[in-house]
Parts: C-alpha cells; structure tokens; sequence
C-alpha cells in the first residue's frame, strides 16, 4: 500500500507556501486591503495555509494586468500560443503527482483519482486546445465576381473566470485552455475553498506565459467574485457554479451586455433497464460499477448520477448487488493510494450533505446503507467524512430533487420505458444522464428522449476533451470541451472586399 506523505511532513513531495498572494501581471502581489484568510485541508480540518482575501481593488489591478498583456497576445500567431499550451500540458504531466497530491489535500478527494483523472485530464485538455486552434479555419463567401466576404475568428479581449472547488485544477483548466488558445487575457478567481491548488499549477506554469496574460485574483464570492463579474471591463464571464449563483453572474453581465457561459447543478438520472441483468458478465459487472459512481469524487460532481432509476424485473437483484458493492467501496485517508472515498471539500459541504441525509429520513426514504457521517478515527476525526449513501423512495421527494452534492443516491423503481424517461425528465436540471441497456433501440431512444445535455450510454463520468459537456434547462448555458468551446471565446469580424475596380 503506498500512502503519500501529507504536505508539511517529512518525505512528503509538495510542500505549500504558508500564504498565498495574488498573481497578477505574473508576480504575487498582496491584497489591497492586507487580509488574508485561513485554508484548512479537509482531510484533517487543519488550516495549512492562508490566502489574500481579494477585493474589488485587487480585481482592478488584475484587469489592468490583463488590458496591458491582451493586445499582444492575442495578436500571436496560433503557432505561438498551441506551443506554449503543449509546454504548460508537458509542464504539468512532469508534476503529475505533486499536483495530485496538492489537489487532494486541499480538495480531500482520493489521490488515485487526482492521479488518474484529474491531472492526465487537464493535461489532455491543453493539448486539445493546441490542436484545436491550429486545426481551426475561418470562412469565405462568394458574394458575387467580385465581392468577397472573409470570416475571421477575433479574441474577446479580457475575460472572466470563476470556479468552483470539487476539480480545482480541472475546472481552472477547463476555463483556462479555450480562453488562452482563442487568444484572450484572463482574470480568474478560484474558489475560496481551494485557491492553493490553482497556486501550485500557477508557480509550475506562470513562467510559460507573458505577464498579464492570466492572472489570479482569491477570495470569496461576494467580495472578489462579484467586482470581477460584474465588471465592465470584461468582454464575458464563465462561470461554475450554484445554479442560484449563475442566476446573479447573468443578472450582472446583463448590465455590461456581456455573454455568459454557466456549468450549474445537476440531478442526474442514471438508468438500468432489465437487459442489465440477463447475464451474470463482464458488461452486468460493468453496470454495477456505473451505478456505484455516485460516490467518485465523494458525489461532488455537478453529473453526479445522484438519481438512479431501475425496472422492476430486475429491481430487487440490481438493488442488493449494488449494495454489496457500494459497502465495499474503500473508504479512507486521500493520500493513501488504495483510498476509494475521501473527505468532503469543506465543513459546509459536510454540513450540507449530513442535512439532506437527515431530509431524506424525515421524507420517509429507505437507509438501504450508509446515513451516517463516517469516523475514521485518528487525526483524520476533524475531517469531513460522509458514508456512501443509498436511499430509496420516490422522485417527488427533495432528496431526489435537489442536488446534495454528496455521496447519496436516491433509487426508485421504474416499470415501462415510458415512465423511465418521464421520471428522468422530472427535475428542473438536465446537465448528465446515463442509460444502461444490450438493446442499442432502447438505449439510442432513451439517450435521445432524456432532456440532458450529456447522456452516457453504457458507462459514465468519462470526460474526454474532445466531446461537448454542458446543460439543458438550469443546468447552464453554453458548452465546455470540444473545439466548439472555441466559439465562446471569440468573435466574428466579417471583412466584406469588393475587389472591383469599376464604378458602382
Ligand atoms: O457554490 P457557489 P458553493 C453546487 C453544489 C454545492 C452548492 C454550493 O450543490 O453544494 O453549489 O456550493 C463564487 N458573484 N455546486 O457555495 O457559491 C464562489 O466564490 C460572483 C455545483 O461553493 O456557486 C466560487 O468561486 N462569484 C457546482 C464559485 O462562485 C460568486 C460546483 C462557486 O460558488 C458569487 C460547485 C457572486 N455573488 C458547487 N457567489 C458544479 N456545477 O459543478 C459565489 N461566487
């Protein structure tokens, strides 16, 4: 078994600083207002480091980074800015494992899966976006002989990010990768739960970048978040987040009439229909494990297949073998390597997953297993724990209609295809959907009928670069990954050249 060393012990490969500035205009800068505010790790509860507390003046200063770095480099040749992505994609595979480990320390999720998905992920993404802007092609019409409209893709100029804290690195990457390739500056402000992970990559990757041309602003949502995307100095605002919250990013770049893209909640419905279960294989294997996914990442996950729906030919067999299989879902301490399920980002998290769980109960819903917070005992008891849950009941319930964001799912039965897809469609969010089945009728039908904007058809929470992610109704606007993100971080000029040289 290999456990890694936690930061700040001996042997251990990432070692923190004891306090984290802004970076802006490529150097740390202190707070305008010389505040700074404790971060505690959630694996044990102990602050490790402490981080400037932004204001609106520190957004100033970062926007003024940003304005003197833009022209420049959005005028570098696409050649230029795909080969400074593939270094920071070379940079960060090189650092594989101490930004594993920084990630999960501050997150408290398990380093196997900062090790094998988060980190190769953001890797794969850079590299995506250097070969998607260098594979992208503008447009020519032929208005008549002698009239030609040229279509050219224009950076937005300055733009604003703000992120949540379940895939630090991921979601800054996400944000990152598009917004750089298409040739933009950016002022990004990460979560006030997880700024330090965004620090590490920065002191990795900072370097590889002109001044200016990213900059960090920390701190919490109204103080930092709010002067940045409500400013007038930005040409768009991405933002990750509570579906409440994108309500207020859009209500404030409604005033600037600037657009927005919005990755919100999600309530995912995941369903198994009776096929699943005619053989006793690797694919009824492969569906067990789909259903156990609620837990990855501790049910942080804004695609969190929190909702799991199964027929009823098959209900009583599916439901006891994947209880078997979530009660031996290896809980433990993040850094050791064996660890399935780790800590829960931050006390309010905690918090907030312990209340639903005790919503459900009061609701009248089924403990199958789990309901409890989980003591590990040791130094790991201040830490944020929560058994994998698995209750049942039915969708009007809250539990299976607001997102906990935990490691709970909700189980109803289903009859028909008819009233699989009516339930799956009962809930306000339409961002992931998974659909197991052998018959491709069915599971084509169903991936088509489900209002979401990713339906996983036979596996789930797989994430490549290179395929659209993002939501139907209050889940969000606008799309992630593929090059198609491109389009959100650009503009159009149309040059129309008439090249004749008679009188008109
Ligand atoms: O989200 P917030 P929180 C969901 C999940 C979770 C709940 C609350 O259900 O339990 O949201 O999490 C910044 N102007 N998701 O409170 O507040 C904030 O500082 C500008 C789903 O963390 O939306 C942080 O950087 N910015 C989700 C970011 O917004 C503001 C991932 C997200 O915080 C702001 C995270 C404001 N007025 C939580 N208020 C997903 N879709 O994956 C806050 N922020």
């Amino acid at each position: 078994m290999t456990t890694y060393a936690a930061p700040g012990t001996a042997g251990s490969i990432v070692s923190y600083e004891s306090r984290y500035d802004h970076f802006i205009g490529g150097e740390y800068v202190p707070p305008a207002k010389g505040q700074y505010f404790e971060n505690p790790t959630p694996v044990t509860g102990q602050p490790f480091t402490e981080i400037a507390r932004g204001t609106a003046d520190d957004v100033e200063r970062a926007l003024d980074a940003a304005h003197g770095a833009a022209p420049a480099w959005g005028k570098t040749s696409v050649a230029e800015r795909a080969t400074i992505l593939n270094r920071i994609a070379d940079r960060i595979e090189a650092n594989l494992e101490p930004l594993a480990v920084a990630e999960s320390w501050e997150n408290g999720k398990a380093v196997r899966e900062t090790l094998n998905a988060d980190i190769p992920l953001a890797i794969d993404h850079f590299r995506y976006f250097a070969g998607a802007i260098r594979a992208q092609e503008g447009g020519v019409s032929e208005i008549d002989g002698d009239t030609i409209a040229y279509h050219f893709h224009e950076p937005l100029g300055v733009v604003g990010q703000i992120i949540p804290w379940n895939f630090p690195i991921l979601m800054a990457t996400w944000k990152l990768a598009p917004a750089l390739a298409a040739g933009n500056a950016v002022v990004l402000k990460p979560a006030e739960q997880t700024p330090a992970s965004i620090h590490v990559l920065m002191s990795l990757i900072g370097d590889l970048l002109p001044p200016g041309v990213v900059n960090i602003v920390n701190g919490f949502g109204v103080e930092a978040g709010k002067p940045l995307a409500s400013n007038r100095r930005i040409s768009k605002v991405a933002f990750t987040g509570e579906t409440t919250t994108g309500r207020l990013i859009m209500q404030y770049a409604s005033e600037n009439l600037i657009p927005v893209t919005l990755e919100l909640g999600g309530k995912s419905p995941n369903i198994f229909f009776d096929d699943v279960a005619s053989a006793d294989d690797a694919y009824y294997d492969k569906a067990l494990e789909g259903f156990t996914m609620f837990a990855l990442n501790q049910g942080e996950v804004c695609t969190c297949p929190s909702r799991a729906l199964i027929q009823a030919g098959i209900y009583d067999r599916f439901l006891s073998d994947v209880t078997e299989r979530t009660k031996a879902v290896k809980q433990g301490h993040p850094l050791d390597i064996d660890t399935m399920i780790g800590a829960q980002a931050s006390n309010d998290q905690y918090e907030k997953i312990l209340s639903y769980i005790d919503i459900g109960k009061q609701e009248g819903a089924r403990v199958v297993t789990g309901g409890e917070p989980a003591d590990l005992g040791g130094e790991l008891s201040g830490g944020y724990y929560v058994q994998p849950t698995i209750f049942e009941g039915h969708n009007k319930m809250r539990i299976f209609q607001e997102e906990i964001f935990g490691p709970v799912v909700s189980v109803a039965k289903f009859d028909d295809y008819d009233d699989a897809i009516k339930t799956a469609n009962d809930t306000l969010y339409g961002l992931g959907a998974g659909v197991w089945s052998r018959n491709g009728n069915v599971a084509y039908r169903a991936g088509r009928d489900i209002q979401a904007g990713r339906v996983w058809v036979n596996n789930y929470h797989a994430y490549p670069a290179h395929a659209a992610f993002g939501g139907y109704k209050q889940s969000g606007i606008g799309r992630e990954n593929h090059s198609m993100m491109l389009d959100h971080y650009q503009q159009t000029k149309n040059l129309l050249v008439n090249y004749s040289e008679n009188k008109l």
